[in-house]
C-alpha cells in the first residue's frame, strides 16, 4: 500500500464533523454528544490540533450497511418513529430504554460509519498510516439489531471494508469495558480477522457475552480472544492482562492492519461499569496499541472511541490522548488542563468538579515501553 507518488504520507489523520454530534439519544440517555464537543474542545485548547488536518466524512451509503447489516433491519431504522400508544415489544432491539427512537437516527448512525469508513480508507489508499474517529466504536450493533447504544456498527462496515480492498489479515482490538459483541459475531467465522475484547467478567456486566470459551468456529477457531477481568480491576492489573495476551496474538496472527476500539467506560469513575482504571491507564492502553501496529502492522492503526460516560472528568482527557497518540504528539500527564477549558466546561455542567491535570496519578507499575531500566513488569503498586 505505497504512498500515492507527489503526496504526503501523514502520520496520523483526525476524522471529524460536527455532524457526529447528531447521534443523540434521549437528555437522560448516558451517550450524550457533550462527550465528543468537550473532548474536541480540550484538544484545540491544548493546541494538539494545530496544524493537523481534520478529515470530514460524509454518511456511508446503504451498500455500506449492508456489508454488516440486513435489508429489512436498515429499513427499520430509516423508518424509526417514537412508539405512540400501548408498549410493544421493540422490533429490531429499536425503542428500548437503551436504544430509544430519536429523530434522523439513521443519518446520525450512518454518519458515524462513514467517519470510521473514510479512516480506513485514507489508510488503506496510503494517504495516513494512522486515523482516529472518536464518534466510531459503536461495537455491540448486530446485522439486525440496535443494542447497548449501537444502531449501526461502524468497526465491522469498515473491518468488512477492508476485506474487499487489499487487506486479508486484520487485528481488532476492544478495550472498552464491555464485550465486543457485534464485532466478533460478525467475524466470528471469519480467519481473516482476528477480534481481542478485554471487558469486565461477563458474569458481572451487561451483555454477558466475551467468556474465554468464546474462541471462534469453524476455519476460525483461535481467532476470537476474550479476556474478561473481575471488577475492582486497576491499572497495573489491566495492563498485565494486555500485555500476557495481546503481543503475542498479533505476533502470531501477523496482522496488516490493527483496529482499535478505545472506549473508556474502564475508568474508575465511570458510571456504568466497575473497573477501576485511571487516565493514566488508559493512555498507556493506547500508546500500547499503537506501538503494537508499529511492530506488526508497519504503523497501520485505525482507532475509534466507544463507551465512556464520564464526561466532563474522563472521557475528553483519555481521548485526547487518544488522539495525541495518534499524531505522536505526547502529552505528559503533569500537564495542566488550560483555563479557557475549564470555563467552558463550567459554564456548560456546573454541577462537576473540571479535572486540573491531563493524569490521575494512576497506578501505571507495568510499563514494558520503559525497556531495560525500567520500572519492569512486576509492579502492583498500592
Ligand atoms: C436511558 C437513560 C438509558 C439512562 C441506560 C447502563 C440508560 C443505562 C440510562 C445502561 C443507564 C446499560 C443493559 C438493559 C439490560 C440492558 C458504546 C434490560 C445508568 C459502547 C451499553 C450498555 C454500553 C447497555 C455501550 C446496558 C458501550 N448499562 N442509564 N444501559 N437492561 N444495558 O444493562 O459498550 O459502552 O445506566
Ligand atoms: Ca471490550
Ligand atoms: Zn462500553
Amino acid at each position: 500500500h505505497p504512498a500515492p507518488p507527489g503526496e504526503q504520507r501523514s502520520t496520523g489523520t483526525v476524522v471529524w464533523t460536527d455532524r457526529f454530534l447528531d447521534y443523540t439519544w434521549t437528555p437522560e440517555h448516558p451517550m450524550k454528544p457533550a462527550r465528543l464537543k468537550f473532548t474536541m474542545a480540550l484538544a484545540e485548547s491544548l493546541g494538539l490540533l494545530d496544524g493537523v488536518e481534520l478529515l470530514a466524512p460524509t454518511a456511508a451509503d446503504r451498500a455500506d450497511l449492508l456489508r454488516i447489516h440486513t435489508p429489512d433491519y436498515i429499513e427499520a431504522v430509516e423508518q424509526a418513529r417514537a412508539p405512540v400508544g400501548s408498549p410493544q415489544a421493540p422490533p429490531y432491539g429499536l425503542g428500548s430504554p437503551d436504544n430509544p427512537v430519536f429523530p434522523g437516527m439513521h443519518q446520525a448512525a450512518s454518519v458515524i460509519v462513514g467517519g470510521t469508513l473514510a479512516a480506513a480508507r485514507a489508510i488503506a489508499e496510503g494517504r495516513t498510516r494512522r486515523a482516529v474517529s472518536i464518534g466510531g466504536g459503536m461495537h455491540h450493533a448486530m446485522a439486525d439489531a440496535a443494542s447497548g447504544f449501537c444502531v449501526y456498527n461502524d468497526a465491522a462496515v469498515a473491518i468488512s471494508w477492508l476485506l474487499d480492498n487489499g487487506f486479508d489479515r486484520i487485528a481488532y482490538l476492544d478495550v472498552d469495558v464491555h464485550h465486543g459483541d457485534g464485532v466478533q459475531r460478525a467475524f466470528y467465522a471469519d480467519p481473516r480477522v482476528l477480534t481481542v475484547s478485554l471487558h469486565q467478567h461477563p458474569a458481572t456486566l451487561w451483555p454477558n457475552t466475551g467468556w474465554p470459551e468464546e474462541t471462534g468456529a469453524g476455519a476460525a477457531a483461535g481467532t476470537a480472544i476474550n479476556l474478561p477481568v473481575l471488577p475492582g480491576t486497576r491499572d497495573a492489573q489491566w495492563l498485565r492482562g494486555f500485555h500476557a495476551v495481546v503481543p503475542g496474538a498479533l505476533a502470531a496472527f501477523r496482522p496488516q492492519i490493527v483496529v482499535s476500539q478505545c472506549g473508556v467506560d474502564t475508568h474508575c469513575e465511570d458510571p456504568l461499569a466497575d473497573l477501576a482504571l485511571t487516565v493514566d491507564g488508559q493512555r498507556a492502553a493506547f500508546r500500547a496499541m499503537r506501538d503494537l501496529a508499529d511492530q506488526h502492522a508497519e504503523g497501520r492503526w485505525l482507532a475509534v472511541g466507544g463507551g465512556g460516560y464520564g464526561l466532563v472528568r474522563v472521557v475528553p482527557r483519555a481521548w485526547t490522548h487518544l488522539l495525541a497518540t495518534a499524531l505522536d504528539r505526547t502529552i505528559a500527564p503533569e500537564t495542566a488542563i488550560p483555563q479557557d477549558w475549564i470555563d467552558l466546561v463550567r459554564a456548560q455542567a456546573p454541577q462537576v468538579d473540571p479535572p486540573r491535570t491531563m493524569g490521575d496519578g494512576g497506578d501505571i507499575a507495568y510499563r514494558p515501553w520503559d525497556g531495560p531500566g525500567g520500572t519492569g513488569e512486576t509492579g502492583d503498586a498500592r
